[in-house]
């Protein structure tokens, strides 16, 4: 990764086909094969240096994708404004083409396979007239560790080139590692904007009619098509990491998740680790940077988006975090909520869709600084939001666009774990399901035993948020907040979840708990103060791991037992509507879900194990008798 600072200079000269820096014939007959798909003007083997990145990011500059921020305030950064069109995951055009419809499952879009590639290919050919072929090889986890995995990426887009140089460790020695492994995940991604002969180039490049993200799990490939933007084209994260991943996991024993790892440290120093799940914009960044309301308790950063993880010789679950960065949602996060974020920002940073203020006087070219909401409580005037428009505060939309991200490699944060890139994982302790709900669903619930943990899991619901295009706010079943991300049959996916508890002695598997901090009062406001003071669940949870707090048995599962879970320092009142509502199993209105959970099941299909619904039964009875 780039960490100095380039000045813009019209005396570098510009990237053009460097001579492959590899022997290896599968690697060089792949690209050769795709380029003359593709067609491209000019390749570039990416080798990961600096002097690329600040290359690459000085023509992006150049082109007018790129805006240099005031490197006094955040040195080597940029912002970028993607095309309204282009701003988010679009589920609708993400397909796992498996062999067959029932392998892909009832939550997946599925296409055949060989229609699929015909089709695209179509789109491919000569998609990239006028552009770069990027080469871009990567390693997901730590370079050389058991349990990382490779891939190289095909690319026209410069911005996915620098963004993947953050997020994964990438260019040359992964390159070795593949070489020397002769396998890769093959992954090509194209704008889908080719050039003819003079064309002028747009700021961001996409084709948004013709996008498609389409995933081939028994070949262990990616084919992305007319998307610039997060996980539709930095293919590592979410098309890699998770729904190719979960496909090797459950045919290799080990586990591909969405979710945070933390580490975290009681009074007594000895430290445990937590991974969390939930969907996407539901707390994960925040959770994983969280700085503890409650006196000498620490929280560390070691991942805060995927966990991979498998089981040791010793029989625990151990974790990596596969990324090389953070790719955070920026509207939300201040002082008050992320601190750690904001530190993390020092330099360094790709934004995206987010606002900036214009030009100073005193003769800056380029954006002098980025804003997005809450980063303030007054924000600064002028300022432009998104579109690159003059923007007020009477304005009836936000500044930054809900999506906007900031990309910032991990080692920046001053909370990452000092063990983040150990090679052989941190030990689970504990898992952690959560969804964005306004009712109903406890503050934390401790499940009975794995089984009924996999329930939890399996019967989790969410508001739907700005991460995904299509409505926010709209409540849906996610299992494991994994529902956009399973690269197979859902039904298999629980029945994987049930084989990994039974892979070890109990007691060496994580404990499984149940969360929200997204309960809503009768004027819609939230009632937990979440962010530092979720500490308090997870010290509830570390004690519980300890077996030194006490828990009470209801319907739902373990809730904590009145005064266990440390409330001091809140203020009476709402201590007391914090044990009222948020610590409680109502169970009348819990009996009428049942019904609604039945069909969920159902409609996960005919390859959901039986034991999820005979733990449906077994909550009926309980809530019947409660
Ligand atoms: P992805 O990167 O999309 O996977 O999202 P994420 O799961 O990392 O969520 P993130 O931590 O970025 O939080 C998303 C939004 O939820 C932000 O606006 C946060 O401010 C807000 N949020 C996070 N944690 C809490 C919390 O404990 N309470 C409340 N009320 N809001 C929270
Ligand atoms: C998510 O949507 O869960 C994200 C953003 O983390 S993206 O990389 O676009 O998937
Ligand atoms: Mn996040």
């Amino acid at each position: 990764m780039a960490t100095t600072t380039a000045q813009e200079s019209d005396t570098e000269d510009p990237i053009t086909t460097g001579a492959a820096p590899t022997s290896s014939r599968v690697v060089l007959e792949w690209v050769e094969q795709w380029r003359n798909i593709l067609q491209p003007d000019a390749v570039h083997w990416c080798d990961g240096s600096p002097q690329e990145y600040d290359q690459l990011c000085n023509e992006m500059v150049a082109a007018g994708t790129f805006l240099r921020i005031n490197p006094d305030n955040h040195p080597n950064s940029f912002l970028a404004l993607s095309d309204p069109r282009d701003v988010a995951r679009v589920e609708e055009q993400t397909f796992i083409a498996a062999a067959t419809r029932e392998d892909a499952g009832p939550t997946n879009n599925w296409r055949d396979p060989t229609e699929l590639k015909e089709k695209l290919l179509a789109d491919f050919s000569g998609a990239m007239k006028g552009r770069t072929l990027y080469v871009v090889p990567f390693c997901m986890g730590p370079l050389g560790s058991h349990i990382s995995q490779y891939g190289i990426q095909l690319t026209d887009s410069p911005y996915v080139v620098v963004n993947m140089d953050i997020m994964t460790r990438m260019g040359q020695s992964a390159l070795k590692h593949i070489e020397a492994k002769g396998q890769f995940v093959r992954c090509v991604h194209s704008l889908g904007y080719p050039l003819a002969a003079g064309e002028a180039d747009v700021a961001w490049p996409c084709n948004p009619d013709k996008r498609c993200i389409a995933h081939f799990p028994e070949t262990r490939e990616i084919w992305s098509f007319g998307s610039g933007y997060g996980g539709n084209a930095l293919l590592g994260k979410k098309c890699f990491a998770l729904r190719i991943a979960s496909v090797m996991a459950r045919d290799d024993g080990w586990m591909a998740e969405h979710m945070l790892i933390l580490g975290v440290t009681p009074p007594n120093g000895e430290k445990k680790y937590i991974a969390a799940a939930f969907p996407s914009q539901c707390g994960k960044t925040n959770m994983a940077m969280m700085v503890p309301s409650i006196p000498g308790w620490k929280v560390e950063t070691v991942g805060d988006d995927i966990a991979w993880m498998r089981f040791g010789d010793d029989g625990q679950l151990y974790a990596i975090n596969p990324e090389a960065g953070f790719f955070g949602v920026a509207p939300g996060t201040s002082d008050k909520t992320n601190p750690n974020a904001l530190k993390a920002l020092v330099g360094n940073c790709i934004f995206t869709n987010v606002a900036h203020t214009p030009p100073n006087a005193n003769g800056f070219v380029g954006a002098d600084d980025v804003w997005w909401e809450d980063l303030s409580e007054t924000p600064p005037s002028p300022l432009m939001d998104w579109h690159g428009q003059n923007w007020q505060p009477d304005s009836d939309r936000p500044a930054a666009h809900p999506n906007a991200r900031f990309t910032v490699p991990a080692a920046q944060a001053p909370c990452i774990a000092p063990e983040w890139e150990d090679p052989k994982g941190v030990p689970i302790s504990a898992i952690m399901f959560g969804g964005r709900r306004a009712d109903a669903v406890p503050l934390v619930t401790e499940a009975r035993d794995w089984e009924h943990g996999v329930f939890l899991g399996a019967i989790m619901s969410s508001e739907t948020t700005a991460a995904a295009a299509g409505a926010v706010g709209k409540i849906r079943f996610d299992p494991f907040a994994m529902l956009p991300f399973m690269g197979y049959n859902v039904g298999d996916y629980i029945a994987h979840w049930l084989e990994i508890g039974n892979s070890t002695s109990p007691e060496q598997l994580p404990k499984l708990f149940w969360v929200n901090w997204f309960r809503r009062d009768s004027d819609n406001h939230f009632i937990w103060p979440g962010f530092g003071d979720n500490a308090r669940v997870v010290k509830w949870v570390v004690e519980r791991i300890q077996g030194t707090a006490e828990a009470m048995d209801t319907p739902l599962g373990l809730l904590p037992a009145p005064d266990s879970l440390d409330l001091s320092g809140i203020d009476a009142e709402l201590r007391e509507q914090i044990q009222a509502e948020l610590l409680t199993c109502d169970p009348d209105s819990w009996s009428e879900e049942i019904p609604r959970l039945k069909q969920h099941l159902e409609q996960l299909g005919n390859r959901v194990p039986r034991k999820l619904f005979d733990q449906l039964d077994s909550l009926k009875r309980r809530l019947e008798t409660a």
